[in-house]
């Protein structure tokens, strides 16, 4: 087949809703996009790991403790799985992390906040956790078959996080004045920050367009963050907080409710390097990295004598 009628059979393919597979032929920018969005979707995952890490030795009972070890260890897994999914599309593990590193990839604007009390850990698992499901439910439907699989059991896990961060914050919300304070203060700084974990307006966005007609994004920034907004409204009232959006307001009309604009001066600055956490996240990840080195290399030396030993045989 020529190169067009390839192009012409991808485009196909995506027209019918099939998925594209690792050693199917797709075209040059389709792979790029793909091992950009993907590779800093597990930067997102791993680096996501510390502000919550932070808290393990200070949870406050042995049952929050096990609940906590086992949402942060599961975040790291769903970093390993979004690795093996770049890796498919021709780019090494060490390539990624070397890009994470130098500051060229990207990860969710979200963690470069730090987690200062213990009500910030029902917040992240509130509001963090419930604005990536909804972008990952959206994202189930991704054409590119190894992220689609990866998205559909990401979300199952998840929705556990979501809800054990919901039920830490009405937890709290219904101890003590101190405690629904805490809870009042952790939602009124993690609301906005969650909200710019969907991406720039649809506007100005770079990479929505060609990501749309790929189908790799399924639903745009400000629709996922509409749905956010309204399932967040209700949630928020039940739990007797104050919205921290003093704009916020139903919308007969649209259906959907208006809500105040975003610090976008604060997002670009933060997406730029220069967020209150952005130099301690990588240097933390690179320390972490270099002490794990000697893993690695025992890891290597295990293959390469078991290799030895079966050419021997
Ligand atoms: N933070 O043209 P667009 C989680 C960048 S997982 C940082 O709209 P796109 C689980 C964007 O990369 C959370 N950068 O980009 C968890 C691009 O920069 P580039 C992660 C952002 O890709 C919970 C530029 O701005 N989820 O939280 C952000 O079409 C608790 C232009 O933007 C995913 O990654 C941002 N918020 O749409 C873990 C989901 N927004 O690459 C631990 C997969 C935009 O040109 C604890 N990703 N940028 O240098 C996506 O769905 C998309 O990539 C978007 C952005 C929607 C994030």
């Amino acid at each position: 087949m020529t190169e067009d009628e390839l192009e012409q059979a991808f485009y196909r393919r995506i027209e019918n809703e099939e998925k594209i597979e690792p050693k199917d032929w797709m075209p040059e920018g389709y792979r790029q996009n793909l091992i950009r969005q993907i590779s800093q979707h597990a930067h997102s995952e791993v680096i996501g790991m510390q502000p919550e890490g932070n808290w393990i030795t200070r949870a406050p009972s042995l049952r929050r403790k096990a609940i906590l070890l086992a949402k942060v260890q599961d975040e790291g897994g769903h970093g390993l799985y979004l690795y093996s999914t770049a890796e498919t599309l021709g780019i090494s593990r060490a390539e990624m992390i070397e890009a994470l590193q130098s500051c060229k990839a990207k990860y969710a604007s979200i963690f470069n906040y730090p987690a200062q009390t213990w009500a910030d850990v029902g917040a992240i698992g509130w509001l963090v956790d419930g604005a990536a499901i909804v972008n990952q439910v959206s994202l189930q439907r991704t054409s590119y078959g190894p992220y689609s699989r990866s998205m559909i059991r990401i979300c199952k896990e998840e929705s556990f996080h979501q809800r054990q961060g919901y039920e830490l914050m009405l937890t709290l919300c219904r101890g003590t004045e101190e405690q629904k304070a805490m809870a009042q203060d952790a939602l009124n700084r993690f609301y906005w920050p969650a909200l710019m974990m969907f991406g720039p307006h649809d506007s100005e966005s770079a990479h929505s367009a060609k990501s749309m007609q790929w189908k790799i994004k399924r639903e745009s920034n400000d629709d996922l963050r509409q749905k956010f907004i309204d399932q967040t409204v209700p949630q928020i009232e039940f739990l007797g907080l104050e919205h921290p959006d003093k704009d916020i307001r139903w919308n007969e009309e649209r259906g959907h409710y208006d809500h105040g604009e975003i610090d976008w001066d604060e997002f670009y600055r933060v997406i730029s390097g220069n967020g209150p956490c952005n130099r301690q996240r990588i240097q933390h990840h690179i320390r972490v990295h270099e002490e794990g080195a000697w893993v690695r290399d025992a890891m290597s030396a295990y293959q390469q004598k078991k290799r030895q030993r079966a050419q021997a045989a």
